[in-house]
């Protein structure tokens, strides 16, 4: 591979956020690192608790094993194991790992000499996670409002907590992620598209250059954002889909307790037309 005479280039010590040299070393293709290490002990323990989670349950059908947050009786205690317990331990597992895997993200970053932005990115899909799993729960009172590690009754839960709301469609915020995550796909289908057709010509025929690329859109709908640009509107795209949805779920409860249709109701009752 191409890239390996300069991955042999770059390999050398430093940039560690934490450690010094101590873990500053590559397994095969992965470096490693004080939050690979923090990062594999979180995911393996947090594995192995699901697996001890599935062994107690009723199925080993992978898509049916179900390991369910504490009964809402228990508010914001500690469970036993069986009931809750276990969850409450992968969960605290889930963070260590996702949030160890930003940070050795953050130190290849710094080793290559590159911007935070990946760890930035990635950030936000640590912050819907913990919206989900701590803080809406904490803020409602309970680790029972949680979500079930589970593939099919991860999607119950979503289903059951949207139409606790009666119609999860009207809350502003999940319209606002919603859009963000279309708006998302057609920029990447956009780019994606533009570079191919003109980075990947036909045999024999020339590769066209960002003025090309500009020149279309120009010609096209008037504006053309460039060739940095677009991967800065991708960027905030997809960090604000994220973020949005973050906010729709833990303004569900702790600050909107009635049916998301009945919240537009300010708008009814502008003075334009009440009365
Ligand atoms: C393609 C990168 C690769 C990642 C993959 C996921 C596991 C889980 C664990 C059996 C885009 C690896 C999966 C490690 C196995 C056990 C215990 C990323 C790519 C391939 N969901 N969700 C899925 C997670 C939530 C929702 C699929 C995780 C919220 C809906 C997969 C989380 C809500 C649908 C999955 C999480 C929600 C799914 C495909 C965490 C709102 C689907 C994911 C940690 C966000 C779809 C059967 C995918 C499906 C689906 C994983 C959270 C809603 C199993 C790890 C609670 C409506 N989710 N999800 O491609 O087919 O992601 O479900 O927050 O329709 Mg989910
Ligand atoms: C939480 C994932 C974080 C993942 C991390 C990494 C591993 C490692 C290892 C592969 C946030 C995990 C990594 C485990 C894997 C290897 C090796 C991402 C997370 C940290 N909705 N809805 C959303 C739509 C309806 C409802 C978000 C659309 C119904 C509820 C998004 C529709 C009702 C909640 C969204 C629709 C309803 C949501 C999800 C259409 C149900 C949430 C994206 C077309 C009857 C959730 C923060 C997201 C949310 C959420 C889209 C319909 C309910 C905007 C397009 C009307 C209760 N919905 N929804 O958040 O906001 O990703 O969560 O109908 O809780 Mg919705
Ligand atoms: C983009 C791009 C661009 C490119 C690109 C890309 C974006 C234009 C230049 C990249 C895009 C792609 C390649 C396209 C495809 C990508 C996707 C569709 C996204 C989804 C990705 C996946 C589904 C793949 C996910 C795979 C993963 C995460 C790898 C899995 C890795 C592991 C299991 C190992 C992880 C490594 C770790 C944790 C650190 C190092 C650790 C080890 C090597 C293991 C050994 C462990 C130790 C040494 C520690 C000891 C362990 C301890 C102490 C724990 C003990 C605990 C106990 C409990 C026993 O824009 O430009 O082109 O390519």
């Amino acid at each position: 591979m191409a890239m390996l005479s300069f991955e042999r280039k770059y390999r050398v010590r430093g940039g560690t956020l934490i450690g010094g040299d101590l873990f500053d070393f590559w397994v095969g293709p992965f470096f490693v690192g004080f939050f690979g290490v923090t990062t594999a002990f979180f995911a393996i323990l947090g594995t192995a608790l699901i697996v001890w989670g599935a062994a107690i349950g009723p199925t080993w059908n992978v898509w049916r094993i179900n390991i369910a947050p504490p009964d809402l009786s228990y508010g914001l205690a500690f469970a036993p194991l069986a009931r809750g317990g276990l969850w409450q331990l992968i969960t605290i597992c889930a963070i260590g790992a996702f949030c160890s895997w930003a940070l050795r993200q953050a130190e290849i970053a710094r080793k290559l000499g590159m911007g935070m932005h990946i760890p930035f990115a990635y950030a936000f899909a640590i912050l819907a996670y913990i919206s989900l799993e701590v803080v809406r729960p904490v803020l409602m009172g309970a680790w029972g409002f949680g979500f079930p590690y589970g593939i099919m009754s991860h999607l119950d839960w979503v289903s059951n907590t949207g139409y606790q709301y009666l119609h999860f469609h009207y809350n502003p915020a999940h319209m606002l992620a919603v859009s963000f995550f279309f708006t998302n796909v057609m920029a990447l289908a956009l780019h994606g598209s533009l570079v191919l057709s003109a980075a990947n010509p036909a045999r024999g025929e020339a590769v066209k250059s960002a003025e090309q690329e500009n020149a279309y859109f120009r010609d096209t709908i008037g504006y053309s954002i460039g060739t940095l640009g677009i991967h800065r509107l991708g960027l905030f795209l997809a960090v604000s889909a994220a973020f949005w949805s973050a906010v729709c779920i833990v303004i569900s409860g702790p600050f909107w307790s009635r049916g998301w249709p009945e919240w537009w109701g300010w708008w009814l009752n502008l003075p334009i037309w009440a009365h």
